[in-house]
């Protein structure tokens, strides 16, 4: 059960090495580059340096807290420099092991081998039940095994069987790290008879120590005189209210007494939200002035509690880096080093997005399409959400077509009313009914209600919540707030604004015909024809849709509009006939996210060749829909939003990137790193998608492997002609079948190293 981890010797074989193609790429250009990336200016730091990232035991967000894969992790995936924090506990015969948690029953398997020695102990003044280092010999714990136990994680690396490691094992699995050591139970240890100061300055001379850092200002003051000079003391702030035993002080009124904590320390560690408040519903308050206090008490700050998947405040929109630059830039202050469960995040944060030109624009692709507007942050198609996408900085905004009993064109993410306002509650509601062309269940749709009765105040828009079933919501203070737009005013602030263009998404364009009696292609021509669009250049127009006979009528039209295909869901490939009827009407497809690799149970098992396909033959890809919240990624992607964007756009030449959350999406394109080339940073390289799964092999704690997704066939592109539109007379739209202008030539993907020599580069430096 247990692994063998003693030096990086055969133990570490294939396993770890297959772990990330950026890992090989970033040991690579790290050793190219030497520095890292460059800074794009300095930071307000206690002394202008970057600041630093502390990795929670390793990269713990991923593998077990303070595992051996943590800390190696830790160290392929982050800014170099990197720091290792270990929360020490001691062993009976007082050796110090790195364990997240006093209680190991949070983090180990300990209560599976040895059931018997469950214990009590008053840690703080809180009665803790659960099994205790300090009951165990260091022998006797070589049986227990490091486990995950947080629900947004994967619980696989459970039984790999990490064994837990003591500060000198962690010391001989990774070179020459950078080393934190946080004491959080000193008084504890003593009540039980076992000195940590003695063990301290027993490891001293083997192993080199940069940080101690406690919350106990009592152990550091005992400490401070003995410590190695180049070791830094950091005062760990709790709760404000709870009390320092060490000094019968609340952490409340030492804040107020930094010169005190000068005296022994030379920095401190605070809970993020010492310095951003947050409100009881989760909003960010302003900052408070901590930050400038400490500098000029001549301390170092710290912020703790960073973590990928935890719910942050709202403000950031499920945008974890978002949060670290709030931190370290964007309010007006920085931190001198953050406490990371993902320090991968935190160096893209530090190293390639800090200080950006906000100013900067350009519509260069991948475009930033947004998907009913800035959907992640307003309701669906609302003037605030087209407006925010717009301020986020979108290159094209969308507007997805539905139509009104008054066949008025306005902009709606369903046709069911249900699904994106509050409609059930209102007097509306009675209009229920059941269109089995549109869907088997009853709705209240959009053509049963005038436009005047959608733009009435009776009727409110709703907050879209795509992974609800997680309870994460989104921004709750907005949740029916705006106003929809209908075709023409949506129209008219596209032509407004400094925007590439805008896409249009037309659906049941027959049902629309046969039942309703409109032509919904030909209303969107007049619409566009009366917004201008038709007398301009600068702005395009795409237009989307998954019926490829409204693609081949708006073709037959000769129509100056850019023709997007949506593919549909769950297909891994397309034939070649599917191409080739795919080319006949348009000119880009818009790709599945979930389309692009196999997944199996969160895990991307494999990269499809769908992609490749597609861009081979010519035809543009975008990809949706782009999601921050942490559960809508794969676990490769480390709950990184940024990571997996990244992963898309270096692995394809997308053409435009379909999301929820504009903002990350632009900011990812203002980043400062992966122009650099060579001297591109390791964290920004890209991810080998499937390497995490293999990793598991060997351990057989693989999630199930799946079949390859279908694939696409011409017959499920080609579609009957729109039928005659019901009381006008239709044009009936016989097929001709216009040929395609030129396709772009293929050569769309772009050459990677090969796996196998990443592979050898990864397994070489891990052995360093
Ligand atoms: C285990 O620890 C994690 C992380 O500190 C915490 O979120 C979780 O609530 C803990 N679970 C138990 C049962 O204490
Ligand atoms: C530090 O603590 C030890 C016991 O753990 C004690 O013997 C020693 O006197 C203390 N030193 C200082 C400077 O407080
Ligand atoms: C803190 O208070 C407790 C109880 O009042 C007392 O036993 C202890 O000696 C005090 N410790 C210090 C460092 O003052
Ligand atoms: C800070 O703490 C020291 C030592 O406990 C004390 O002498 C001093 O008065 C305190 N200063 C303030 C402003 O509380
Ligand atoms: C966070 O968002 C709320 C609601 O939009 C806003 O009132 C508040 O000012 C924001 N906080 C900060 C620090 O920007
Ligand atoms: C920011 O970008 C704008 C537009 O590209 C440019 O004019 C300006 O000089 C840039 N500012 C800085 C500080 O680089
Ligand atoms: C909604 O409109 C459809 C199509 O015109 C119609 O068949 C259905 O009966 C209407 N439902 C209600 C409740 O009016
Ligand atoms: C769109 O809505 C605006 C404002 O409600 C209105 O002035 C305009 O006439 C509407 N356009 C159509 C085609 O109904
Ligand atoms: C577009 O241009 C034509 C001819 O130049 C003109 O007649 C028409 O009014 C223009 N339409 C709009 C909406 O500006
Ligand atoms: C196309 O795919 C469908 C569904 O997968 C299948 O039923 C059909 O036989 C396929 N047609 C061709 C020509 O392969
Ligand atoms: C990327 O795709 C665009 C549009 O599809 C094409 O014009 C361009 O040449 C492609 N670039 C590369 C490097 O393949
Ligand atoms: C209740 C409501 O949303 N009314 C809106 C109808 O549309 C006009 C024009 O956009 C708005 O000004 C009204 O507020």
């Amino acid at each position: 059960m247990r692994r063998g981890r003693g030096h990086g010797g055969g133990g570490v074989s294939a396993s770890l090495a297959a772990l990330l193609c950026c890992g090989c790429v970033m040991v690579l250009a790290g050793a190219a580059a030497a520095q890292g990336p460059r800074l794009p200016s300095a930071y307000k730091t206690l002394r202008g340096d970057a600041p630093r990232v502390v990795a929670k035991g390793g990269f713990s967000g991923v593998f077990p807290d303070s595992s051996s894969d943590a800390y190696s992790f830790a160290l392929i995936a982050s800014a170099p420099g990197t720091t290792l924090w270990c929360d020490v506990q001691l062993t009976k015969d007082g050796v110090g092991v790195c364990l997240r948690d006093i209680n190991m029953n949070n983090c180990t398997n300990v209560a599976h081998t040895y059931q018997a020695r469950k214990r009590t102990y008053v840690i703080d003044g809180v009665r803790k039940n659960g099994w205790f280092a300090l009951d165990f010999t260091k022998d006797e714990l070589q049986s227990v095994s490091l486990t995950q136990a947080i629900w947004s994680r994967t619980y696989r690396f459970d039984s790999v069987g990490y064994s837990i490691l003591s500060v000198t094992d962690l010391l001989s699995i990774v070179k020459q790290p950078s080393v934190w050591l946080n004491v959080q139970h000193d008084t504890f240890y003593k009540e039980h008879g076992l000195n940590m100061r003695n063990y301290i300055l027993s490891i001293q001379k083997r192993v080199s120590v940069d940080y101690i850092s406690s919350p106990e200002l009592g152990f550091l003051q005992n400490i401070s005189g003995t410590v190695h000079r180049k070791t830094k003391l950091v005062f760990s702030f709790l709760d404000k209210s709870l009390l320092d035993h060490s000094i019968n002080q609340t952490y409340g009124s030492l804040l107020s007494n930094l010169t005190l904590i000068k005296s022994i320390a030379s920095g401190i560690m605070v809970p993020k939200t010492y310095i951003w408040p947050v409100t009881k519903d989760n909003y960010l308050q302003p900052s408070t002035s901590i930050v400038a206090e400490a500098h000029n008490a001549g301390l170092e700050i710290y912020a703790s509690d960073f973590a990928n998947d935890r719910i942050i405040p709202y403000n950031y929109s499920y945008d974890p880096l978002a949060e670290y630059l709030n931190f370290i830039s964007d309010g007006g202050f920085s931190v001198d080093g953050v406490l990371s469960e993902h320090p991968i995040t935190a160096s893209e944060a530090i190293g390639c997005f800090a200080n950006l030109n906000s100013s900067e624009t350009g519509h260069g692709e991948p475009l930033v399409i947004s998907h009913n507007g800035a959907s992640g942050d307003y309701p669906d198609c609302t003037d605030l959400a087209y407006n925010s996408a717009i301020n986020d900085g979108a290159d094209v905004i969308d507007c997805p077509v539905q139509v009104t009993s008054d066949g008025v064109l306005m902009c709606m993410s369903s046709i069911n009313l249900l699904d994106t306002t509050n409609v059930q509650g209102t007097t509306f509601s009675s209009l229920s009914s059941v269109v089995p062309e549109i869907q088997a269940t009853a709705g209240i749709f959009t053509f049963n209600l005038t436009w005047d009765d959608i733009n009435s105040s009776t009727l409110k828009p709703k907050i879209s919540s795509p992974v609800s079933d997680y309870y994460l919501v989104r921004n709750p203070r907005y949740t029916n707030q705006g106003k929809f737009l209908n075709l023409s005013d949506f129209l008219a602030i596209g032509m407004d604004k400094d925007l590439s263009g805008v896409m249009i998404i037309i659906e049941n364009a027959a049902f629309v015909a046969k039942s309703l009696g409109i032509d919904i292609v030909d209303s969107v021509n007049a619409a566009l024809s009366a917004a201008g669009y038709d007398n301009q250049t600068t702005k395009q127009v795409l237009i989307q849709s998954k019926d490829s006979a409204v693609l081949v009528k708006l073709k037959q039209q000769k129509t100056k509009c850019k023709l997007v295909y949506t593919l549909p869901l769950g297909i891994g490939d397309a034939s070649t006939s599917s191409l080739e009827a795919m080319k006949k009407f348009a000119d880009a497809v818009v790709v599945d996210r979930k389309s692009v690799f196999t997944l199996s149970q969160d895990f991307a098992i494999r990269q499809n060749s769908l992609v490749k396909d597609l861009q081979s033959a010519g035809l543009a890809v975008y990809a949706q829909v782009f999601r921050n919240e942490f559960v809508s990624q794969p676990l490769d992607f480390f709950a990184d939003e940024t990571v997996e964007i990244n992963y898309y756009v270096q692995s394809f030449n997308l053409s435009g990137i379909i999301t929820d959350f504009p903002k990350t999406v632009r900011r990812y394109k203002k980043n400062t790193c992966t122009g650099l080339g060579n001297d591109m940073p390791n964290y920004m390289q890209r991810i080998d998608v499937g390497s995490l799964y293999q990793l598991l092999q060997p351990f057989k704690a693989q999630p199930p492997s799946v079949p390859p997704m279908p694939t696409l066939n011409a017959s499920s592109v080609e579609e009957a002609p729109l039928p005659p539109v019901a009381s006008r007379n239709g044009s009936g739209g016989s097929s001709s079948g216009a040929e395609t202008p030129g396709a772009p030539p293929a050569a769309a993907h772009k050459a990677t190293v090969s796996t196998g020599m990443l592979f050898v580069m990864v397994f070489t430096a891990l052995l360093i």
